[in-house]
Formats: C-alpha cells, structure tokens, sequence
C-alpha cells in the first residue's frame, strides 16, 4: 500500500509519504563523499544518506500500539524503528541502519552535515524549532539516489536549522540545573548521572519527569514529549 503510494514520487517525497503514518520524517540528508560513506551490505559505498527521525514526539501513539501487540520484546523502541524503516528503506532501493547497530554509525555528524544543526553544552544537538526534543531513529543508504535537478535534496530542515540557539543563550540554564554537575567541560559524566539516578532523589526527580538539564532549555517546548515517553527515555537511558 505504502508503494503505491510513494513509487511515483521523488525520492525525498517518497520517503516523507513513507515514514509519515508512523509519525516520523526525513531529517535530512547528506553526500558522505567516498572516504566517509558508509558501505551497503553488498560493499558498494552509498551515494547519499537520508536521516530518519522526529521533532517532537509525534511517533509515540504508533510506537504504543505496536509495543501493546509486541508484549516483551527487548528494546521495544530500537525493534519497532527496525520494523517500520527496514521495510520501507527496502520499497525505496536503500538499506537501512540504526543508530543502536554496532558498530556505532556517527548519528550526530551526520546530523550537523546533513542539518546544519550544532551540539548544545548537553552534548545533544539542538534544533531552533524542536530544541532538545528530537532523535534519529535509522537512516537510508542509497548507493544511487537518482537526485536529479529540483528534487536533489529537498531539505527545508538545513536552511531552519542554520542558526544556533545557544550563541544567544546568555543565562545557559541548562548548566546550571543538573543535581550533580554532570555536564562538565571534560565532558558528560555518564557515572554522576547514573549514580544520582539510583538514589530516592533521582528516581522521584529525573527519572519520574525528565532530565532537568534538558527541561531547563526554553528552546522548542511545544516540542517537548509527553510523560510516558520521557520515562521511557529516561528507564531506557540508566
Ligand atoms: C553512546 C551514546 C550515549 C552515551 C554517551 C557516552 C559518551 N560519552 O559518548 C550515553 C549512554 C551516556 C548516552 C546518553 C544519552 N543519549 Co545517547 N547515544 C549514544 C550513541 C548510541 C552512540 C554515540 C557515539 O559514540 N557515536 C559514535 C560516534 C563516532 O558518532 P558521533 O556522531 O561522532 O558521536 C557524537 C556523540 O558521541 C557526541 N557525544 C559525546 N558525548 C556525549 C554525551 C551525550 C549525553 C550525548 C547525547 C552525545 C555525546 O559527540 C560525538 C561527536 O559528535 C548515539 C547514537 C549514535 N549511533 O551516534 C546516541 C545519541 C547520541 N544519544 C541520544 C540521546 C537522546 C541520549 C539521551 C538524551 C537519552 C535519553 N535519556 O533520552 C541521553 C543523555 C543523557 C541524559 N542525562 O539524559 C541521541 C542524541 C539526539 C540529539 N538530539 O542529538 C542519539 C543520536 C541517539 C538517537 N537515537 O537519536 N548516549
Ligand atoms: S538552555 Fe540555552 S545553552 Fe542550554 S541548550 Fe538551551 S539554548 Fe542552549
Ligand atoms: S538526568 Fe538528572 S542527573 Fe542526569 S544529567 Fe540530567 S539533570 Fe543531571
């Protein structure tokens, strides 16, 4: 049904008819050039990526609905992305990959290429519209994308995301209201942070409604995903 679809449309529409049922959408894309590109399975090096993920949490009543069909299934979120953007990178003539596959694909660099998006002091990339309230949930690999004038990269995400909300964060909250300093100039603390997540504190804190660093951005709140979703993250995460 999906094909019938999409199969007559460019492929950046095509893909955007594609993942849409499933509340996701193409982030971007970007020409690794030859030495970066990552190889299909077939060893050709792929001529074009496309990022597959979400601004906001628009995909989560469909991930709901498959988890509640998929009782048990181990790391529901990173199985149900495979479900759906397999399938789909397939109809297209390109082969998916995930940002949970190991080795670990740079999910982040592809982003700041392919969306001109920057890192925030959380290590996480913020968005001008979506702020810290987005992920990457696969991409395609084309080894020929056919890009052809006008539909080459339809990507109106590159030209939204050329500007960098922290330039003009003067007061940086975020910094400032992690319980145990975790963002440190060395870097994420992972061990602060998992260990304070443990206590009766973390758990009636962060892990109950959200890491308070990233709540503390005022960038993108409408975006912000909904309760269920944050604990999701936040179990998944510690
Ligand atoms: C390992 C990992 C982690 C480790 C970080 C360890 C470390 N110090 O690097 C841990 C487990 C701590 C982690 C945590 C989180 N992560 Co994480 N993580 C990854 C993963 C799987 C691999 C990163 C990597 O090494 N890639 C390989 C290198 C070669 O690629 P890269 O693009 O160059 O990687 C960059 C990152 O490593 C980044 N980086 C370095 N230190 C840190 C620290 C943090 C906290 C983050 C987010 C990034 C980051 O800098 C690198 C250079 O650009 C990526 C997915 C992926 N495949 O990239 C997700 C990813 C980076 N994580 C993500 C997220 C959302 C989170 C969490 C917010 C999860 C949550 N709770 O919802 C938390 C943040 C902590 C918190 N308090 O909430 C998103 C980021 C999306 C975005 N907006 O940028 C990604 C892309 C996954 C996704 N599906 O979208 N993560
Ligand atoms: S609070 Fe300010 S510095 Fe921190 S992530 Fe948001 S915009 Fe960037
Ligand atoms: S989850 Fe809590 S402890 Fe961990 S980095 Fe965020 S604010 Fe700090």
């Amino acid at each position: 049904m999906i094909g019938g679809r999409v199969d007559s449309l460019p492929l950046n529409a095509a893909v955007t008819a594609a993942l849409d049922p499933f509340g996701l959408q193409p982030r971007g894309w970007l020409m690794p050039g030859e030495r970066s590109a990552p190889r299909l399975k077939n060893g050709t090096v792929s001529e074009a990526i496309c990022l597959v993920g979400h601004g906001g949490g628009g995909f989560w009543p469909v991930f709901q609905t498959w988890h509640e069909m998929h009782p048990g299934t181990a790391d529901p979120l990173d199985a149900w992305s495979k479900a759906v953007i397999e399938p789909i990178a397939a109809l297209l003539g390109g082969e998916a990959v995930f940002p949970s596959d190991r080795p670990w694909h740079p999910f982040q660099q592809w982003a700041m290429a392919a969306e001109g998006l920057k890192p925030s002091p959380l290590g996480l990339l913020i968005h001008p519209e979506y702020g810290l309230w987005h992920g990457y949930r696969g991409a395609i690999l084309f080894d020929d994308a056919g890009f052809t004038g006008e539909d080459a990269i339809a990507n109106p995400a590159t030209e939204a995301a050329a500007s960098h909300p922290c330039d003009t964060c003067a007061s940086r909250p975020c910094l400032s209201a992690c319980p145990v300093e975790a963002f440190a100039p060395a870097g994420f603390a992972v061990s602060s942070c998992r260990d304070y997540l443990k206590l009766d504190e973390g758990q009636a804190g962060c892990m109950k409604s959200g890491c308070l660093a990233r709540e503390a951005c005022p960038v993108g709140r409408n975006y912000r995903y909904g309760a269920e979703q944050i604990r999701f993250h936040m179990a998944a995460y510690s």
